[in-house]
């Protein structure tokens, strides 16, 4: 597409599908016109790469989750179509701001954090390789929560996300499935009939999914709540108005918002509606087109691959059986088999307060069959096993860890160590019985958005040395390894990252009216806040750094700038605690005359994707903290690592995997390992020990005890430094020595600018393998045995 095709395409959608001219359009009319210009690009090739799907009878990839936290998809469109320069040139003639209109994009914040994301980075590399796929969700008016700080608590409100027209999505009315809830069950022989006493319907919006190259799209289809019965006019006509409107205003509940909740399960009835809501269509949409194409239900395995995303659509096993054996009039065991040669399970944590348990009674209410079915599933699988040792519903309740796993042929982990972990904790006794069930599929990220897009300043650097193939390959980037030691290439590596923190720099001071130094360490900790994360670590350092800044403020200290970004789950008193304790903190040391040219705090409010893209690029530092053996994977982490930032971290999760790709030298390792962690949990009044020998942390606590951050208000932070002092099941203290240790080796390393550019690039060019398309190559040959489609040519540049 050349820029004057471009700019006929634009103005011909801001006149004919926005109604609007030229003289009066706004950013928003503007984007919509371009948003719609480069849509009807990617349909093209979309339908195409159905037709393919059709025509060679590939095997599909379903990836069902609750969550997909897809962000901004205007500037990964026009990427991966190789739309940009196009773009850019037709809109300078127009004279519209490029940058402005992609900023005016809202973020579809359709999840809360690392699992979401990977389900969005999952889809993007299943386009690029040719993967054919269907990601199927959830479509949520209300995703997640804004967050604003009012005298440093967060208070959440409402993010409208669909307040305005959503340009990606297509809405497929004649996609329309029925779903009940309720009601009884009557047995007829080997199989029931339900008859549910709710109905509701559940809609389909599609939003295409472009990869790289623009060589190959899969479909993302949410679905939308709404009621069976529109309004009651009987009702209305009796003057009954809010009566009238009620059943569609309880149908319309199912997607209307988010659970905010990151890793703790809440067992609302509400829940669970929206799992089997969103289960149950996608699996009969899933059937129909199946049967669509193939007579045998029996084929069903070789032709479907389903990937149930953690726990949220375990309902999937129960649900797919009984579509089978009541709807199909197949037998029980027959089904079950099926069933589970098509399903696959992913475990995120092993976190007990987020492994869901559903309320028999719960369950039966709402899904008298399924419940039935579950109790049979369970029989069959102790009969087969021959043990009644391990059971999927146990105390009156149904746990769905162990239901996805006797449904799944296959269950993975999503780090090497979590899934080490998974086999010697949670499902031990599962997995003596099905030894080769549990497969690693170490997470990865996107390089297109992650690195490509987010950093173009380093991506041109990058191709600029080795050509552009690392953006299909990312493995290619250890050709970068020879360039390492090329004093210019090293300087303009430094120089990229240089800007970048630059322009950080110059957007905090407008946005947060926060001076900060482009020269110093920018040091960042961004995730959801959780006490397992120990964003209280990072604080305690924080603060015991600036005591010891303010012991001797003439000393030659390296700046340092603490950035942190997060929200807490609404509910999560101590989480809440942190972010407001982060915001205290940040307000005595950025005001301190003594100290804050050495030492600032900053806090964004409201992170999400688009933040995460400003901050990444400009990161020297990446935290990566958590107490061993808690945080599954991470993918910040790889994030940080692919745009040079040095990570400083215990060995949990892929944090292992980075510093061995990274090597030892390149990376601040500090903390207990999980072993370690388990065997010092066993030691009564471990953080007293730990308080007591290291006079820092103490008097770091102390500061907080007594009120330093909290004038007005002194006790304000008793509940955590009683929580540190008597509890500490996160050790925290444990590992703050350490941790100083590291920093400060940090601190060294970064008074070196040249040495540290050079294990920053280092990093970057052993990052390859952390690419999801490789990840996803693992799924596909690993757990979905499934095959790239030939895919289609080049999108032109
Ligand atoms: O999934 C996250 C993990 O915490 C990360 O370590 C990992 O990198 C990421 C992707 O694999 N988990 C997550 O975001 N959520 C949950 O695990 C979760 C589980 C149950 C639940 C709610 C959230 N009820």
């Amino acid at each position: 597409m050349t820029p004057a095709q471009m700019k006929d395409a634009i103005l011909h959608h801001l006149v004919y599908t926005l109604g609007k001219d030229a003289a009066h359009a706004q950013t928003y009319d503007w984007r919509m016109a371009l948003s719609f210009a480069v849509r009807d690009k990617i349909v093209d090739r979309w339908f195409e790469a159905t037709r393919r799907t059709y025509a060679g009878q590939h095997k599909r990839v379903y990836y069902l989750s609750m969550e997909f936290l897809i962000g901004r998809l205007l500037k990964d469109a026009i990427i991966n179509m190789r739309l940009e320069e196009a773009a850019i040139d037709a809109l300078q003639e127009l004279k519209v701001d490029y940058q402005a209109i992609l900023e005016d994009e809202p973020d579809a914040a359709l999840g809360n954090g690392g699992l979401g994301r990977l389900a969005a980075c999952f889809m993007e590399s299943m386009s690029t390789i040719g993967c054919p796929a269907m990601g199927y969700g959830i479509r949520y008016e209300n995703g997640l929560f804004r967050q604003r700080f009012e005298n440093g608590r967060q208070v959440e409100e409402p993010e409208d996300w669909l307040s305005q027209r959503h340009a990606w999505e297509f809405e497929r009315p004649e996609v329309s499935i029925d779903i009940g809830f309720g009601g009884h069950v009557q047995e007829i022989g080997k199989r029931a009939n339900w008859y549910p006493s709710e109905m509701l319907i559940a809609m389909g919006h599609d939003t295409p999914i472009i990869g790289w190259r623009g060589r190959w799209g899969n479909t993302l289809r949410l679905w939308e709540a709404r009621p069976m019965h529109g309004f009651d006019l009987q009702r209305f006509n009796r003057g009954d108005y809010a009566a009238a409107a009620e059943p569609e205003a309880l149908a319309r509940t199912l997607s209307r918002v988010l659970y905010p909740d990151d890793t703790t399960e809440q067992g609302k009835e509400l829940r669970l509606k929206q799992e089997f809501f969103f289960t149950s269509a996608s699996l009969r949409d899933i059937l129909r087109r199946f049967e669509s194409e193939y007579d045998d239900l029996r084929l069903l395995p070789k032709k479907a691959a389903i990937q149930m995303n953690d726990t949220h659509p375990a309902i999937a096993g129960p649900e797919l059986v009984r579509l089978l054996v009541d709807e199909r009039g197949i037998d029980f065991e027959e089904a079950v088999g099926i069933a589970r040669n098509t399903l696959s399970y992913t475990n995120h944590t092993l976190l007990p307060e987020a492994l869901e348990r559903w309320d028999e009674g719960l369950m039966g209410r709402l899904l008298p069959r399924h419940l039935q079915l579950i109790f049979r599933i369970n029989e069959l699988h102790m009969k087969d096993v021959g043990t009644r040792k391990v059971t999927a519903v146990d105390d009156g309740h149904v746990k769905m860890g162990e239901l996805s796993f006797i449904m799944a042929h296959r269950v993975n982990g999503v780090s090497a160590l979590h899934t080490e972990l998974m086999k010697s904790t949670v499902f031990k006794d599962l997995h003596e019985l099905h030894p080769n069930r549990i497969v690693n599929e170490t997470n990865g990220v996107t390089p297109r958005r992650w690195l490509l897009s987010c950093n173009p300043r380093l991506s041109t650097l990058i191709t600029d040395a080795i050509g552009d193939d690392w953006v299909d390959d990312l493995e290619q980037l250890e050709k970068l390894e020879p360039h390492i030691d090329d004093a210019a290439f090293l300087e303009s590596y430094a120089a990229a990252k240089r800007q970048n923190k630059n322009d950080l720099a110059n957007w905090i001071a407008e946005k947060l009216e926060v001076g900060i130094d482009p020269e110093a360490i920018f040091d960042v900790q961004i995730k959801r806040i959780h006490e397992y994360k120990r964003q209280h670590l990072n604080l305690l350092e924080t603060i015991a750094h600036w005591l010891e800044i303010r012991d001797n403020p003439n000393q030659g200290w390296v700046p340092r700038v603490k950035i942190f970004g997060g929200k807490a789950a609404p509910g999560y008193v101590f989480a809440k605690e942190i972010v407001r304790l982060t915001n205290d903190v940040a307000k005595v040391l950025n005001s301190d005359p003594l100290t804050s040219r050495y030492l600032k705090v900053v806090y964004p409010p409201n992170y999400n994707v688009s933040l995460a893209e400003k901050l990444i690029p400009a990161s020297d530092l990446s935290e990566q903290i958590s107490t061993a053996g808690k945080e599954a994977s991470g993918t910040g982490n790889m994030k940080f690592a692919l745009n040079g930032a040095l990570t400083i971290g215990t060995l949990d999760g892929a944090n292992v995997e980075i510093r061995e790709h990274v090597k030892p030298e390149n990376f601040f390792l500090f903390g207990m390992t999980a072993d370690e962690v388990m065997e010092r949990r066993k030691i009564g009044g471990h953080s007293g020990q730990a308080i007591a020998a290291d006079p820092r942390l103490a008097r770091a606590i102390e500061a907080i005890r007594a009120g330093r951050f909290s004038p007005d208000e002194p006790g304000r932070y008793h509940g955590i430094v009683d929580n540190l002092v008597h509890h500490d099941y996160f050790l925290v203290c444990s590992d703050f020595t350490d941790y100083w240790r590291a920093q400060r080796e940090a601190d060294t390393a970064f008074a070196a600018p040249k040495d540290w550019a050079r294990m920053a690039a280092f990093n970057t060019a052993r990052s390859g393998w952390f690419s999801s398309d490789r990840t996803i190559r693992g799924y596909m040959a690993d757990v979905w045995h499934a095959e790239a489609a030939p895919t289609v040519e080049d999108a032109a540049g």
